[in-house]
C-alpha cells in the first residue's frame, strides 16, 4: 500500500519544508464545491468591480482576455488537509484589475462573489503585488468547469476556499464582512502556516 507519507513529510525534507502543519501531499486535484457546478455562459459573462452596490467597472470575456496575463507557479493548501505542490496558473493579476479603481486605498477588504452565489472575504493587501490572480488556465489548459472555469480567483498564500471559483466580481469594502464559509465557522483570514482553519484558531 502506498500511504500518504510515501510522497510526503517523512521521506523528503525539502518537501516537508513546503508542507504547512496538519497537511498531506495530494497528487490528484480534488474538486471541492458547496453544491453543483453552476452554468456560466461566455456570451454574457462579466467580471465586475463593485463599490457598495454600484458596478464601478466591468469587462466582457473578450475585454478580459485582452488584458495582460501573468503566470503563477505555486503550492496550494486546502483546509480539508490536502496540499498540492507545483501547480501552474495563467490569468490576470488583480494588480491589473485594481489599476481601474480610483481611491483604491479607501478600501481595506474585498468580497469575491461568484456565479452560483458563493462568496469569500479577503484583506485587500493580501491580493496586491502579485499575490492574487483571476486564473483562466490551469497547467496550460482552459480551466475546467469543475475547477472554476472559465475564471477563478487564485490566492495561494491562504487556504484554498479563498480562491473563489466561477468568479463574477470583487466588491471593495471599507470594513471586513464574512463570506460563505466564514459565516459557517471558517477562519476570517485562513493562513495555512498558522493553521487558521476555524474561527478560534
Ligand atoms: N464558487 C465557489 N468557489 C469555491 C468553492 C465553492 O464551493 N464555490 N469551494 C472552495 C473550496 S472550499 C475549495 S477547497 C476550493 C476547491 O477548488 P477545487 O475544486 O478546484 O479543488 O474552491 C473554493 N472555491
Ligand atoms: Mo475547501
Amino acid at each position: 500500500m502506498i500511504s500518504r507519507n510515501f510522497f510526503g513529510k517523512k521521506d523528503n525534507p525539502e518537501l516537508n519544508k513546503r508542507l504547512p502543519p496538519g497537511q498531506y501531499i495530494e497528487k490528484s486535484f480534488p474538486v471541492l464545491t458547496a453544491g453543483p457546478t453552476p452554468p456560466v455562459d461566455l456570451n454574457t459573462w462579466k467580471f465586475e468591480i463593485r463599490i457598495g452596490e454600484n458596478i464601478d467597472h466591468s469587462w466582457s470575456w473578450e475585454e478580459f482576455m485582452s488584458l495582460p496575463k501573468i503566470k503563477i507557479h505555486t503550492d496550494i493548501h486546502c483546509v480539508t488537509k490536502w496540499s498540492k505542490f507545483d501547480t501552474n496558473w495563467e490569468g490576470v493579476s488583480l494588480d491589473t484589475i485594481f489599476e481601474k479603481v480610483k481611491d483604491l486605498n479607501k478600501y481595506h477588504y474585498l468580497m469575491a462573489y461568484c456565479y452560483g452565489g458563493y462568496t469569500t472575504n479577503l484583506p485587500l493587501e493580501d491580493t496586491q503585488n502579485g499575490q492574487a490572480m483571476i486564473a483562466t488556465t490551469f497547467e496550460g489548459e482552459n480551466l475546467s468547469p469543475e475547477h472554476g472555469g472559465p475564471a477563478r480567483l487564485v490566492v495561494p498564500k491562504l487556504y484554498f476556499w479563498k480562491s473563489a471559483k466561477w468568479i463574477q466580481g470583487i466588491q471593495l469594502m471599507e470594513k471586513n464582512k464574512a463570506g460563505y464559509w466564514e459565516q459557517y465557522g471558517y477562519h476570517n483570514y485562513g493562513d495555512p502556516w498558522k493553521e487558521q482553519r476555524y474561527w478560534n484558531d
